[in-house]
């Protein structure tokens, strides 16, 4: 059964279609065993939602007093306080992006004061990003003489915290650090410069509350005003946060995918987003002592992979071998070998308890804001740090006892790997190519096409990662280099796009070059913070190039938009001047084209229109930010877009190709 939303301009893919499109054998494999063994998965529950709310689709309810809920349809234009279409869509996606910024924005809080506690020695990490520490000083013009590295880092992370929670007018330190000119000075002039991520989040509710701002556009100028918070005070601040704490990345070359399980091994997931108890567990699972302790119990050793953007972070600095994403968390419990799945905060969905319950796998939690009901929950707080070793010690007893007890006879692990390079913080990517002039001239030759960052989340609403694997392909097949991350990353690592032999899939310039420096044409730059990363890298090569970021072949590509964190992560690009591509809108309502009056065929169409999508996708943010968003459900369709759009970048450069 296919669901067709014409409202959307797309076919909803069907429990076959997912079956049949997945481009992992791996979890065609487990989705079949799920079923087979009557265990619900997301795909069970987007069947019994459907179909799905058409008003909640188009972004035409409104929840947000209780006078409602209002809906808009032809009967009733208005909410009932006199909300009008523009109003409530504009107004739920500035919501959604508030919602995204308090994820972001905690996940930033956890990160910054846990370099407060280790600097001040009431934690054991030995802050291994140095560089970014006399960096980031040196950025906020913080006075370093006589002061060592604890103390700087320190000073370093007050700022961040600063950025994350100031209330008053002043500019933002990490904006003005690494923001270019040229931006600062047309988002001065648009009136769009935050204060700081917690008042913006403030301001949002504030704005959208019943009887506050009764003009869209206002709602939209605070929609750019967030994501420069969003930008500034959670994904650049987080990233380089986690580096100054765990280390920048370096390439390294890893095996991913379901099939790194074994069988007679202790299997432990990690999962979520602040890497930090991970790191900790991770230091315990290494040492000598935990190791023969699992030989003890019957364990020929201990495998760690990682799920989600916790994956992603280990993946990067410890070659720790990632499974899967948002959407094969259920599965890679389904394989009945995984002992224990560490839980951090956010995309940890309750279905995964459901399932870990079938087949006796642990959940713990270490996160005060992620608890599951039965789960064993031992939270870590860089607030109060004293029990993190101890804590640390405890969750891998649990993976240990839990594989000494437990039944291990319902064992099936999809026996499919894939090779991975991880690792690519900016630096990396940027000395990989032999540095930034290297690096421009590639793309001004037309060597590289151009760069797109493709990232984000899955969503039932595409068959799972098709639409990831089915884009990344065409992109590189036309010269097109690409970053990612997220869950994306996990999707295209598992294809192995992320090898350095998938430079035979690439087109011929890219090819060559990617053999010549030995990497692959798919750069997985880390979590969803690190899509800071992608953008450093492209403010800093339209700085070589002398241009502006938004004249540069660059695109950002969220084929199968989820969280609520994404719509922080499309606009912060396109506040930038980077165009989007979404395989499918936030809930803004399409306009349909109908037949033209008098029209002798069908091609000849009117496009319908309304002011919020002519806003996005139209010229009204294109004249302010020389950005906007296209939206193509359809993968090849979309790489079509991507191609076009990149085309035309390159002619308005001069460039060749
Ligand atoms: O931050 S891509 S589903 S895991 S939100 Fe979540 Fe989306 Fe995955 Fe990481 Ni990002």
């Amino acid at each position: 059964m296919k669901y067709n939303y014409p409202s959307l301009n797309a076919e909803m893919p069907g429990r076959e279609d997912v079956k049949k499109l997945t481009p992992n054998p791996a979890s065609r494999e487990l989705l079949q065993r799920m079923e087979d063994k009557n265990i619900e998965t997301w795909l069970d529950r987007y069947e019994a939602q459907q179909p799905q709310c058409g008003f909640g689709l188009r972004g035409l309810c409104c929840r947000n007093c209780q006078w409602g809920p209002c809906r808009i349809g032809p009967k009733s234009p208005k909410g009932i306080c006199g909300k009008d279409l523009n109003l409530m869509v504009m107004g739920n996606i500035v919501r959604a992006l508030a919602a995204g910024l308090a994820a972001h924005g905690r996940h930033a809080h956890e990160v910054y004061m846990t370099i407060i506690a280790a600097a001040e020695g009431k934690l054991d990490f030995p802050l291994l990003g140095e560089e970014r520490v006399w960096e980031l000083a040196e950025k906020f013009s913080i006075q370093i003489e006589d002061k060592d590295l604890a103390q700087t880092a320190k000073e370093v992370a007050q700022f961040l915290l600063e950025d994350l929670g100031r209330m008053t007018a002043d500019p933002m330190y990490m904006l003005e650090a690494y923001a270019p000119p040229e931006r600062k000075q047309l988002w001065q002039e648009l009136g769009v410069l935050p204060r700081s991520g917690s008042y913006e989040m403030m301001e949002t509710l504030h704005m959208t509350t019943l009887g506050g701002c009764s003009d869209w556009t206002a709602l939209a100028a605070q929609e750019l005003r967030m994501a420069l918070a969003y930008c500034y005070s959670t994904l650049y601040g987080s990233s380089m946060a986690t580096e100054i704490l765990f280390g920048i990345p370096q390439p390294k070359i890893t095996e991913v995918n379901y099939g790194i399980l074994k069988e007679d091994h202790v299997n432990i997931l990690m999962h979520g987003h602040s890497p930090v108890m991970a790191e900790k567990v991770l230091e315990k699972i290494y040492s000598a002592e935990i190791q023969q302790q699992a030989k003890d119990y019957g364990a020929k050793g201990i495998v760690v992979g990682g799920m989600c953007c916790t994956g992603d972070e280990l993946l990067c600095r410890h070659g720790v071998p990632s499974v899967t994403n948002i959407m094969g968390q259920e599965l890679a419990i389904g394989t009945g070998a995984v002992d224990a799945v560490v839980v951090d905060m956010q995309c940890v969905i309750p279905g995964l308890k459901t399932a870990a319950d079938c087949f006796g796998t642990e959940v713990i939690t270490t996160c005060d804001s992620n608890r599951i009901p039965g789960a064993h929950h031992i939270p870590f707080d860089p607030e109060r740090p004293d029990t993190l070793e101890q804590d640390a010690e405890r969750i891998v007893q649990l993976a240990l006892a839990a594989f000494k007890n437990r039944d291990r006879s319902h064992i099936h692990i999809p026996q499919h790997r894939s090779r991975a390079m991880g690792g690519w913080s900016c630096e990396a990517v940027v000395d990989a190519f032999g540095g930034l002039e290297k690096l421009a001239q590639h793309l001004k030759d037309g060597t590289i096409k151009g760069i797109a960052t493709v990232v984000g989340c899955n969503n039932p609403k595409v068959p799972y990662e098709h639409n990831h694997v089915t884009i990344v392909k065409k992109l590189i097949e036309n010269g097109i280099l690409v970053t990612t991350t997220g869950c994306c990353s996990h999707a295209l690592l598992n294809a192995g796009l992320c090898a350095p032999e998938a430079a035979e899939q690439a087109s011929a310039g890219l090819k060559d070059l990617c053999r010549q420096l030995g990497i692959p044409p798919v750069l997985a730059v880390g979590g969803c913070v690190d899509n800071a990363r992608s953008l450093r890298l492209f403010i800093d090569l339209a700085q070589q190039a002398g241009k502006h970021v938004k004249d540069m072949p660059f695109m950002f590509i969220g084929p199968e938009p989820g969280n609520e964190k994404t719509v922080g992560q499309g606009v912060t690009f396109l506040a930038h001047g980077v165009s989007n591509l979404v395989g499918f809108p936030a809930p803004i309502p399409v306009p349909l084209p109908t037949a033209k009056e008098g029209a002798q065929s069908n091609d000849e169409m009117d496009r319908g229109s309304n002011d919020v999508a002519d806003f996005f996708a139209g010229d009204g943010l294109y004249e302010k930010v020389g950005a906007r968003v296209y939206t193509e459900p359809y993968p090849k369709l979309a790489a079509q877009t991507v191609r076009m759009h990149i085309k035309r970048k390159r002619l308005g450069l001069g460039w060749r190709g």
